[in-house]
Formats: C-alpha cells, structure tokens, sequence
C-alpha cells in the first residue's frame, strides 16, 4: 500500500467536476494491481493550485496518491499543451466536429458561418456534420453538402436516428486523439455520441418552441473513448459564437477568401476584400453578405 501511494501515473482529464477532475488512466498504465480500475476522481496538489495552474479536460497529468480502493488521487502535474480551445474548453484538441442539424432545429446559415469562423481561429482541421438527416429530402440534405463543399469544408450526413453515416463520422475520427463535437443546442450532439459508442446512454432532451430549439441539456464537457484508441468530447451546445475581434484578420478565415488570396493576391496588402480598386476576391462568392456584415460589426462595435 506505502508503495502505491508514491507511485506516479499517468492519466487524460475527461471531466470537471467542481475541484475534482475525472482522471482516466493511460492504456500504458493499466495492470493488475490495479484491479480494472481505469477511472480516478482527483483533487489538484495545493501547489499547482497556488501557482494558478488551471486544469482542463483534455490535459494529460501525473497523479500521485492513489486510493484504488476509493478510487481517489491527487493531480502533480500538468503535460505541456497543444493548445487550448475556448468554446467550448478543451485543451490538446486534434478535431472539430460542427454538428448542424438539417430540421428541428432547421439550417441557419449565419449561424454555421459563426461557428466555421470560430473553429478557423483554432487551426484545427474541421468537419460539419448534418445531423437528423431522417428528417429531410435527401436533396435538400445534398443541397447543404455541396454548399458547404463550395465554401470550402467537408461534411457527413448523420441520422442517429436510423444510424446513417455514423461509421463514415467515426472513420474520419480514426486518426484525431481528441475530436470535439460542438454546435448548437439541441442538434443531436449527445444523441450521436450514443450512436458512436453503443454502450453509453447519456441523456438527449427534445427541441421545443418556435425555432424548435434545444433546452441545453448537456451542461459539461466530457470525453468518452470512442473505440480507435482516440477519444471524443461530448459539448453543451450554445446559439451564437461571438465573431473573432480583428478585422483585419477576418478574411484569413474565410476558405474562399484565401484561396483567391493565393491564386493571385489583391492589389494592397491590407485589403479588406470589400470591392475595393484591385482586389481579386471579389463580390461574386455565396458568403460575401455574411462576411461584409460581420465585417461592419467588427469595424463599429457599439
Ligand atoms: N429525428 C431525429 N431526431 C434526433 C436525431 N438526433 C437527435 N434527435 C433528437 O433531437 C433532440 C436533441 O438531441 P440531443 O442529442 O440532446 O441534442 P444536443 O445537441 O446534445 O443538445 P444540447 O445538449 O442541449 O446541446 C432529442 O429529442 C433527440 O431525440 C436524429 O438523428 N433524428
Ligand atoms: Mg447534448
Ligand atoms: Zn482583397
């Protein structure tokens, strides 16, 4: 016992409870002595917390102190970060996934193009996923894929429902340690990690209202092993990501802004892409609105 109390592990962060953080013990850590115990509810050594170091789901740690009776140890440390994404919070995240479902409630384009941008922010590669597909015309569902393809993403259509396109979802995950599933509420983010992982039965709440939106049903962040040695992040959803401050840097987040930069850049170095004299992006792309306006909310914030 004296023995396995000074014992390092290591272990993944999957849930925040409070000052406890559910820790998951690395494959290479597993073995008998620890009885199948794979799970460790931690608190943080009063040194970290002193030294303000925050811990998030996602982060890889050392415990120390393991009670594998009680299932209790303590977090020592801290692995250095890939980097940590704001909304929702993860840290060393490989993979976004926005999840936009095609009725109930129905595509908001503005609000897909908010969520894109502040996934592009990230450098992370980034997938949609039209979820309820069961719930529309195949070509109204196909409309939205080539339309997202032309902005320049790759989508899937998912219906947990009747279990479409969620081998072709997880398949794209295969090569992702941390893929995070995030959209708005109730679009089905939790309803297709039950289809990703069978043996889960988190909790889905039905959409209500007008705009058949959801009641934010899920209310933390956590990671579930999703069977290809990566893991998968459940996320409460929310209506409207706030657009990214510079404008200057707007359009780098644009796909089609940048490769029309690329091909042949505009005229002026600081071009903001609005029609100006020698700008090559033009005024002739689907997003143009949308980016003109979030432009302008940038440029006069009130
Ligand atoms: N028809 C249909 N309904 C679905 C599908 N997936 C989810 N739903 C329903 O949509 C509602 C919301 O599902 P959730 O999985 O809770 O949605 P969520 O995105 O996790 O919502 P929040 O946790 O609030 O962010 C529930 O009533 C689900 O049964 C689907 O593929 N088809
Ligand atoms: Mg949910
Ligand atoms: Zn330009």
């Amino acid at each position: 016992m004296n023995n396995n109390r000074q014992q390092r592990h290591k272990g993944l962060v999957i849930a925040l409870h409070a000052n406890f953080y559910q820790v998951r013990l690395c494959k290479e850590d597993l073995n008998e002595e620890l009885n199948g115990v794979n799970e460790l509810l931690c608190t943080a050594r009063t040194r970290l917390s002193q030294k303000g170091e925050r811990i998030y789901v996602g982060d890889q740690v050392e415990i120390e102190a393991i009670d594998w009776k009680e299932k209790r140890a303590i977090v020592v440390a801290i692995a250095p970060r890939l980097g940590i994404l704001k909304r929702p919070m993860v840290a060393n995240c490989t993979k976004l996934v926005i999840v936009i479902s095609l009725m109930q409630p129905a595509v908001d384009a503005n609000q897909l193009s908010r969520f894109l941008l502040s996934a592009e922010t990230t450098d992370l590669p980034i997938d949609i996923a039209f979820s309820k597909s069961d719930l529309v015309d195949f070509s109204l569902a196909e409309q939205w894929q080539k339309r997202v393809e032309r902005w320049g993403y790759n989508s899937f259509l998912v219906s947990s429902l009747n279990n479409v396109g969620i081998e072709q979802l997880r398949h794209s995950l295969d090569d992702s340690p941390i893929s995070v599933i995030c959209g708005p509420s109730g679009v089905g983010k939790t309803s297709l990690i039950n289809s990703l992982i069978p043996s889960l039965d988190l909790k889905v709440g039905a959409v209500s209202g007008r705009l058949q939106r959801g009641r934010h049903t899920t209310r933390h962040v956590q990671l579930f092993p999703i069977g290809n040695g990566g893991m998968i992040a459940d996320t409460p959803g929310f209506n409207r990501p706030t657009l990214p401050k510079d404008p200057r840097k707007l359009g780098w987040l644009f796909p089609e802004i940048r490769s029309a930069f690329i091909e042949k850049p505009c005229r002026f170095r600081n071009c903001l892409h609005q029609n100006e004299l020698g700008c090559t992006v033009g005024t002739n792309w689907d997003r143009y609105t949308f980016y003109t306006q979030s432009l302008e909310s940038l440029l006069s914030p009130h």
